[in-house]
């Protein structure tokens, strides 16, 4: 079983990730991981806090040599603004005067952790709600691709919509399609869309707002049969779903067609099955998005998240200020006008991830040759079934 789990508040020391269940012997390459922190730090709309930071993860367990021992992999990434919140971070001292946040923005947990938690400071609140979480996930999300990577199996994505912005079209078999989202600020495949986002985010940025939209992720090279059909909490597409929507700001997960599918008749939405003798079973579209009854069938993994506007606003929303109980604006903290682009490779963390728990799971994990052996035997005998 691999998992993950993390800890570290948006301006306290560090992040930490506690990866369990790689295999020993995968090779565990720090620049790599960085790469991916790196990546999750760009894109157009980020905010001030992305000039302070340079996102680098110090290994500190579950790694000799460049190669994972089957120990949990722990690693660090310090937040270099931690500097400048000592004192109303700090866990052991008790001098700052700075005053409690006490007006809550509409759309972030400030409010209903402050009640669950029984605080009086929602800063208790949104220093770990905080999307700068995200990259102790995208560090333990750089190990588990490294692992897919083994198996030929990768994980990309793009951003699909910004705002009223929309890409129409995801040639994903399409190299060109990839080095264009690579290269776009906004992770956008198609120039004309680029252009339009980054003019939208400019206008968000005046008027004090923010935006959101939709990224795809695309896994390929997926084994069938990762995941299963026989229990709900087995179902590859239920595990992929709950990683992407826990992460910040994402409110939607579509498989392939996703909420089209209401609009279809049966006869549209499903993907014929053919046989050829040389290719054996294949499909000529992909509807269903790569998972049929909960396990992956063999085709891309192609998934839909929909992220909403960030709600910290400049132009802060109305609010309530917790102790005058009178109406006031909404705290206005510092944020980004739009992390779509930077949640793309978030989101490809995520799905790494399931993917590579899903793999031990169905072949079982300790040393990466072991795995490999099994999986070559499973691709030979299913290959003519
Ligand atoms: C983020 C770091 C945060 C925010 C953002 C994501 O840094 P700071 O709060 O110091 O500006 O920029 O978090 C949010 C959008 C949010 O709502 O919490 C990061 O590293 O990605």
């Amino acid at each position: 079983m691999i998992r993950f789990t993390t800890a570290g508040e948006s301006h306290g020391e560090a992040l930490v990730a506690i990866v369990e269940g790689i295999p020993a012997g995968l090779i565990i390459d720090v620049d790599n991981i960085n790469l991916d922190l790196a990546r999750r730090q760009k894109g157009y709309g980020r905010g001030k806090r992305m000039n302070i930071e340079t996102d680098k993860v110090k290994i500190l367990s579950g790694v000799r040599r460049y190669r994972a021992l089957g120990s949990p992999i722990a690693m660090l990434i310090f937040n270099k603004d931690f500097e400048n919140w000592i004192e109303i971070m700090s866990p052991v001292s008790n001098e700052s005067d700075n005053e409690p946040l006490l007006r809550p923005r509409p759309g972030h947990a400030d409010l209903p952790g402050l009640m669950k938690y029984g605080l009086k400071d929602f800063r208790d609140i949104l220093e770990r709600a905080s999307a700068r979480e995200t990259a102790a996930r995208t560090a333990a999300g750089a190990v588990c691709k490294a692992f897919l990577k083994e198996f030929g199996i990768s994980v990309m994505s793009y951003t699909s919509q910004i705002g009223s912005v929309v890409v129409e079209d995801g040639l994903i078999e399409d190299e060109k399609f990839w080095s264009n989202v690579e290269s776009s600020e906004v992770r956008s495949p198609d120039i004309e869309a680029d252009k339009k986002m980054k003019e939208l985010i400019d206008e968000a940025s005046l008027k004090g707002d923010t935006l959101g939209g939709k990224i795809v992720v695309v896994a390929k090279n997926v084994p069938v049969g990762l995941g299963s059909h026989v229990q709900y909490d087995l179902k590859l597409d239920g595990r992929l779903a709950q990683a992407l929507i826990s992460i910040q700001a994402v409110k939607v997960v579509e498989f392939g067609y996703g909420v089209k599918l209401a609009e279809l008749f049966g006869s549209k939405a499903h993907d014929e099955i053919f046989y050829d003798k040389t290719k054996g079973f294949y499909r000529e579209t992909n509807r269903a998005g790569g998972v049929e009854g909960g396990m992956s069938n063999g085709e891309p993994i192609v998934i839909t998240c929909t992220m909403k506007p960030i709600p910290s606003l400049v132009n802060s929303l109305n609010s309530v200020n917790l102790k005058t109980k009178e109406s006031a604006k909404a705290e206005a903290v510092r944020s980004d006008v739009c992390a779509v682009p930077a949640a793309g490779g978030v989101a490809e963390a995520a799905v790494a991830v399931e993917l590579a728990n899903a793999l031990t799971e169905k072949f079982g994990g300790d040393s990466i040759e072991d795995v490999k052996k099994r999986v070559n035997d499973y691709k030979e005998r299913i290959k003519f079934i």
